[in-house]
């Protein structure tokens, strides 16, 4: 029996268990129509994750919010991860004050665009003060500016085929989001951050937040947003830079 199979199988046996669905049949039906059996189940993720992953889409359903906070609980330290991006390309742009940056959306989508900081900072901004958590062990509450990436994702039209949207930094990095988290309504498309413009160590001119996932989902520094119907193409087809450092795709917190 091959792994896919068998971690299926832990999923469905589970949720038989704990559903009092009848039978292992009608459960593997509900596990695959609701999407609880995570995209890379077949391949590096323990069955833990799988867990996690079905877990959490059963229990928080589909909007779920991460918790909140007042202005007086904003964290005096908010920690950086990795560099600022030394390519040229970025650093020009930086030079620049931003000014020719430009965000291309494509893919499974009706409209492609390609967006300026401007375009971006015309859909409706909001804010949010919430916690990220960094896998490493450290956290951190900051309210940040930007707006829901479903404003984006209305603009562009995604399509019926969709299955996950890739995001890609200006160092390399990527990560992708399932549509579930795509379309939550904590999901930013941030370019501010208490007030201010996003700081370059935090991820100027556009970032990711996910305060639903640990910090790495997050991706700062973006350069292209990108629909897709499968992670086949996302990096060497785990969807995320990450799991090259032995962390999971799906990191719900
Ligand atoms: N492009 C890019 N995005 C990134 C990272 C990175 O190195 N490059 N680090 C990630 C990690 S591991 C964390 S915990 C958060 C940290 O965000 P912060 O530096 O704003 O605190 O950014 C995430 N996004
Ligand atoms: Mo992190």
């Amino acid at each position: 029996m091959s792994n896919l199979l068998t971690r299926r199988n832990l999923i469905t046996t589970g949720l038989a268990a704990a559903a009092g669905v009848a039978g292992l049949a009608a459960a593997e039906r509900i596990a695959t129509r609701y999407g609880l059996i995570p995209p890379d189940a077949g391949g590096w993720l323990g069955p833990g994750e799988v867990l996690t992953y079905a877990a959490q889409r059963l229990l928080m359903g589909h909007h779920a919010m991460a918790r909140e906070f007042s202005r007086s609980e904003v964290s005096k330290v908010h920690p950086i991860s990795g560099y600022p991006p030394q390519t040229d390309e970025y650093q020009r742009l930086l030079h620049g004050g931003f000014k020719d940056y430009r965000l291309p959306v494509d893919g499974l989508v009706a409209r492609p665009v390609v967006l300026s900081l401007a375009d971006i900072k015309r859909m409706p901004v909001r804010s949010q003060i919430t916690e990220q958590s960094c896998e490493e062990g450290w956290s951190f509450i900051a309210e940040w500016h930007g707006t829901p990436l479903y404003n984006l994702l209305h603009q562009v039209g995604v399509s019926t085929r969709a299955r996950y949207i890739a995001f890609y930094a200006f160092d390399g990095s990527f990560d992708s989001l399932d549509l579930t988290d795509a379309y939550h309504p904590q999901t930013f498309l941030t370019y501010g951050l208490s007030g201010n413009e996003l700081p370059i160590d935090y991820g100027a001119p556009v970032r990711l937040k996910v305060p639903r996932q640990v910090g790495y989902k997050s991706i700062k520094y973006l350069s292209r947003i990108s629909v897709t119907d499968s992670m086949q193409h996302i990096g060497s087809g785990q969807g995320s830079n990450q799991p090259d450092y032995g962390y999971t795709w799906y990191a719900g917190i």
